[in-house]
């Protein structure tokens, strides 16, 4: 059969088309992105009328897979860990309405952080909940997870998580498509109050989802993705979970694994296969990239005093992405080093492209804001974080989606003056608003700055939910339309926007002011697809 080239992100699209999906909600972010696009994109996606659309947020993009799920259709929902987060209330409370038409979330697990602000392991998550994950070892693995993942969800009742890291998203391998699975027609829940969570109904709902985990437990035990296989070793036996298993094998390419192994790539943990391994050998490694969540299981699932190594005893180490290598030197395998790296070959941080909008509104907002001490910029994430770095070093902080507007309301409560937010078009729709919400109803006295570049740039130029609607948004919020600028980010009209930023910060009250200029990487991509700025939303 015919084999694909694809990216972990990509089998998993393939995956879900194939698995009979009818719509895909997401918002971009890195190393989950590329699911969506290849399903924008995809062919049989578009003749199928897969609806495919970016979400505002998470939280939207979560709620409305759910709502295609209960109107009996399959529904997948894409994000990066973080982004779990924002969704984390629909995401918790559906493990216990359950779900109707199958229903799967993917998340893309970011440890080493390589475009994230922390490496939380979303496994805990799908654990919280208490509902079955899955955790390919490959690219084969996630096609044929993504494909079967919703007939899982329908068979147990509840949405399935489909968990990856960054490596495997962003790795290229050979994949075997299987037969394209039809969508379901419309239905309705057979129980009207299956979705309601008032108490006495959720009460309810909860023990059902309690009594399902021997099921879950059941389905890992005698799940394809896990297995146990005794080595000829007594002494060290090894647990293997998702990419970690692909690591393991790269040291044992020449000759068998001799020690015991468990593969584990569907959960909960499958127990009696724990058991057989424990039986097995008298140490254990456990090879897990993310947190150390199946180390700390397993130390209370042994019966018998096992030693267990991983990442909490430093066998492995803490934090960060496992490789090969470090997989090697658990092993007390010899590793072959690369060359020293030459000291002038030095790491170059990220900069702002050249002829970027956010250089001149940085430069314009360090001259108004000289007159005042550092530390009273707050900023949020998007290109425009890198002002934290030099030349411009203008802002302070950077925390979570939406963060600047809410943290500088905070500080301006707290007598902080001025307190300025930068925020970015896509990042103000996406959690921005109702901070900003707040400053309007408590008065307080902020100016948020919105970079509005017409796309979400960070993650590569999706389309920016914003498009076209900030002044409208903010003056329905409750801003003073008198203090709504708009301003043009160029080098030609710094002295203006030097006089206007000037200007707001001595109101004592809220004002916008919008930097409006198209990110020009998003308008070289827009014009080579032949799209149209207006007609993207
Ligand atoms: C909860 C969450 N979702 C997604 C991301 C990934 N992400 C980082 S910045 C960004 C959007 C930035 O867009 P915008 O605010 O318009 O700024 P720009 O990069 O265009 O300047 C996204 C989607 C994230 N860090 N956190
Ligand atoms: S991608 Fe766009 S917004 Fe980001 S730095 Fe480059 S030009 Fe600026």
């Amino acid at each position: 059969m015919q084999k694909h080239l694809f990216l972990g992100v990509e089998a998993i699209a393939q995956g879900s088309i194939d698995g009979g999906i009818s719509g895909v909600y997401a918002y971009p972010g890195t190393p989950s992105t590329e699911i969506t696009e290849f399903i924008q994109e995809n062919k049989l996606a578009i003749e199928k009328g897969i609806r495919s659309k970016w979400s505002a947020n998470e939280k939207t993009a979560f709620e409305a897979a759910l709502g295609m799920s209960y109107a009996g259709k399959r529904a997948m929902v894409c994000m990066k860990h973080v982004g779990l987060n924002v969704a984390a209330d629909a995401f918790m409370n559906s493990a216990i309405t359950g779900i109707n038409g199958g229903m799967m979330v993917a998340v893309a697990d970011d440890p080493s952080m390589h475009s994230s602000q922390n490496e939380q392991d979303s496994r805990f998550y799908a654990k919280f909940a208490m509902i079955p994950a899955f955790e390919p070892s490959n690219q084969q693995e996630a096609y044929d997870m993504a494909r079967e993942g919703f007939q899982v969800s329908e068979e147990t009742g509840v949405p399935v998580m489909l968990r990856i890291t960054t490596r495997l998203a962003h790795s290229r391998s050979g994949v075997e498509r299987n037969e394209v699975l039809h969508e379901n027609e419309l239905k309705l829940p057979n129980d009207p109050n299956q979705f309601v969570l008032l108490p006495a109904n959720a009460r309810k709902r909860y023990k059902g989802l309690l009594s399902k985990q021997q099921l879950f437990e059941q389905l890992s035990e005698n799940s394809k993705y896990n297995f146990f296989k005794k080595g000829a070793g007594e002494k060290l036996g090894i647990i293997a979970c998702g990419i970690a298993y692909n690591y393991l094998n790269e040291n044992f390419s020449e000759k068998e694994c001799p020690h015991s192994l468990l593969k584990i790539s569907q959960y909960p943990i499958p127990v009696k296969m724990l058991a057989e391994l424990e039986a097995s050998c008298n140490e254990v490694l456990v090879l897990e990239e993310g947190y150390p969540l199946v180390e700390e299981a397993v130390k209370g699932i042994f019966k018998k005093a096992i030693k267990v190594n991983g990442r909490l005893n430093r066998a492995l180490p803490r934090d960060g992405e496992l490789n090969a290598d470090i997989v090697a030197k658990a092993l007390g395998r010899t590793t072959i080093e690369g060359p020293v790296i030459p000291e002038i070959v030095v790491n170059r941080p990220p900069a702002l492209c050249q002829g970027c909008g956010h250089h001149d509104m940085f430069e314009a907002l360090n001259e108004a804001v000289s007159n005042y001490s550092k530390g009273r910029v707050f900023s949020d994430i998007g290109c425009y974080a890198l002002g934290a770095l030099p030349p411009y070093k203008s802002i302070y902080s950077c925390v979570d989606m939406g963060a600047s507007v809410t943290m500088a309301k905070g500080a301006s409560d707290a007598g902080l003056i001025p307190a300025i937010a930068v925020i970015g078009d896509s990042t103000f729709t996406h959690s921005g608003i109702t901070g900003l919400l707040d400053a309007v109803n408590d008065k307080s006295n902020v100016l948020v700055i919105i970079s509005d570049n017409e796309s979400v740039s960070m993650t590569g130029g999706q389309d920016s939910s914003a498009l076209g609607k900030i002044e409208s948004i903010c003056e329905g919020v409750g801003v003073d339309p008198k203090h709504i600028r708009l301003l043009v980010p160029l080098h030609k009209n710094h002295e203006n926007m030097v006089q206007v930023i000037s200007e707001e910060l001595t109101f004592d009250g809220v004002s916008v002011i919008i930097f409006r200029r198209e990110c020009i990487q998003a308008k070289a991509k827009r014009k080579r697809m032949g799209k149209n700025l207006s007609t993207q939303n």
